[in-house]
């Protein structure tokens, strides 16, 4: 870990709602990573912003009328309240159609193009004589080549999921005349230029995952072909010196992670720059932009002589289907964050998405009575029933005050050492990426402090008992730190009814381990943390999935 940090996660369009596939893949394990951070002293900030350029937005803002300025605006501010209801805590949510991030992408073009890795090209594009429009992406729907479906896009078949080269019986997607074909001038990004400077790069980088950078080296060594970025559409960053002309959204769209960060900082009175260059950089991505990421992105911080530092880590995880089957806005197969959220704690979600994304590229699924289950007998039934148990029988027993411990049987002895080391293990799993791994680290810890709760028998009041309730309320005082990260809610819960004050995320992660819990300490009000997850509700909500 070093000092500082700057921690990011893909941009989501500026074009509908935040779902729970978003979340579980990207958001949410990069929010638990960066409150780790924070938690271990490091000076770390978690930066987003809403991806607002692009063909499909500005063809989405036509069809209700807005101006592209205001439709990204209404995305922007209700991705963050859906964000921040569930608690994802960014420093900076920003936009890629901010001001900064224009200036800098343009920065970056002239940059590149100085050093030589720009070149302009003649093309034919399709181009509507009706709208006097050029047709570049989504504004081009036919048949595609590769398995005949009808009306796909010509960048995109949601088919068969393959880049038609030519699509079949071409017509526009605003008025629905056959397209002609017409000669434009495009700029071209030279991605061979840096075949062999990615390769190194990836080999060098201890801290990307195998298999993925596996894969990466295997385009590589197949050849990269140059980039088109180049749009002839209204709706982007303008290209310096062809004012018509705007940026290929992918071009700009990753440059924001570095204006929005370099904002912050230097709104902070920081040396943005310098910051960025002395941090540990993350981008948390979704399996289906590692092209972007681990070619594309470093390739252009290369061209510009790495003035801002490559990533250091690009966790990439897989996708999330839902009751077995992808998700699919167009088909209303999806559960919108925010309808979520009206039925269930954040924290719910948060556990159990966390619980079952591993540390890879497979996908993991969303399933409504395993979701029941994991709450109802894992969080209530061991975490839940530990806090409990614990600080319920030291308020009834005890008054509410911390006995002074006696001597330590064998069995104390190892229950103090498990909190001991607690921290350390704990620590490592986070550190390698492992969240689900560490999440269940804390389930175990919980459990073992459950059986030895019931191995020891206070109730039956005999020689022990302070002991056991010292080390089980000081168990609860570790897993209430322990779980910020993962459920800050809950764990501000079980800091309150520990009869602490202040945020616990403010205490450090060392605290953990170290038996603060002093005897004569009082606790506060006990209540039960978590309510049930009811069989008749997920019912419910299972019923939209029901009918398909
Ligand atoms: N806006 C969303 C996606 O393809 C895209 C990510 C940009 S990250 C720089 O998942
Ligand atoms: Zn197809």
């Amino acid at each position: 870990m070093k000092p500082r940090a700057i921690i990011t996660s893909a941009l989501p369009y500026a074009n509908g709602e935040i779902h729970l596939g978003h979340v579980a893949s990207t958001y949410l394990p990069a929010d638990v990573t960066t409150r780790f951070l924070k938690q271990n002293g490091v000076e770390a900030y978690y930066i987003c912003a809403s991806d607002d350029f692009g063909t499909p937005i500005l063809i989405a803002a036509e069809k209700e009328k807005k101006t592209p300025q205001e439709y990204v605006a209404h995305w922007n501010k209700r991705d963050y309240e859906d964000f921040s209801a569930f608690d994802i805590g960014f420093d900076l949510f920003y936009r890629t159609s901010s001001p900064e991030n224009i200036e800098f992408v343009r920065y970056v073009f002239d940059k590149l193009k100085k050093n030589g890795h720009i070149y302009e090209s003649e093309i034919i594009q399709f181009y509507c004589q009706n709208d006097k429009k050029f047709l570049p992406d989504r504004y081009v729907i036919g048949i595609c080549p590769h398995c005949q479906a009808p009306d796909q896009y010509s960048d995109l078949c949601e088919k068969c999921g393959r880049v038609p080269e030519e699509i079949g019986n071409p017509k526009c997607a605003i008025c629905g005349a056959t397209p002609t074909k017409e000669k434009t001038t495009h700029y071209f990004f030279r991605l061979k230029n840096f075949g062999d400077p990615l390769f190194k790069w990836l080999e060098e980088n201890q801290n990307l995952q195998k298999d993925v950078k596996k894969y990466v080296q295997n385009w590589i060594t197949s050849g990269l072909v140059d980039w088109d970025i180049t749009r002839d559409i209204s709706w982007g960053v303008p290209i310096p010196g062809d004012e018509s002309k705007v940026f290929y959204g992918w071009f700009d769209n990753h440059l924001a992670y570095i204006s929005s960060a370099i904002k912050f900082l230097n709104d902070k009175g920081l040396d943005g720059k310098e910051f960025w260059n002395s941090a540990d950089i993350y981008h948390f991505i979704g399996k289906d932009i590692v092209y972007h990421h681990y070619l594309f992105l470093p390739a252009m911080r290369l061209g510009i002589d790495s003035e801002y530092k490559l990533p250091d880590y690009i966790p990439t995880r897989g996708h999330l289907t839902l009751q077995s089957k992808k998700i699919s806005k167009s088909r209303n197969w999806y559960i919108g964050l925010k309808e979520f959220l009206e039925f269930y704690p954040s924290d719910y979600l948060r556990y159990y998405l966390v619980s079952i994304n591993p540390y890879s590229q497979d996908d993991l699924n969303f399933d409504w009575d395993d979701f029941m289950t994991r709450i109802n007998s894992e969080l209530i039934g061991n975490l839940g029933n530990l806090v409990n148990r614990a600080l319920g029988f030291t308020k009834k027993t005890f008054d509410g005050v911390i006995p002074a411990p006696s001597a330590y049987d064998d069995k104390d002895k190892e229950a103090e050492s498990k909190i001991r080391t607690f921290a350390s293990e704990l620590s490592e799993l986070v550190q390698q990426n492992h969240l689900d791994r560490a999440l269940k680290k804390v389930m175990e810890f919980s459990a073992y402090f459950n059986q030895y709760f019931q191995h020891k028998e206070p109730w039956k009041k005999g020689p022990g008992t302070e002991t056991c309730v010292f080390l089980a309320a000081n168990a609860v005082y570790s897993i209430s730190i322990a779980l910020n990260s993962f459920l800050p809610k809950s764990s501000q819960k079980i800091w309150e009814q520990l009869g602490m004050s202040g945020n616990v995320s403010t205490k450090p992660w060392k605290s953990i381990s170290e038996l603060e819990l002093k005897s004569g300490h009082k606790l506060g009000e006990i209540t039960p943390i978590f309510g049930r997850v009811e069989e008749a509700d997920i019912k419910k909500r299972k019923e939209k999935f029901e009918t398909k």
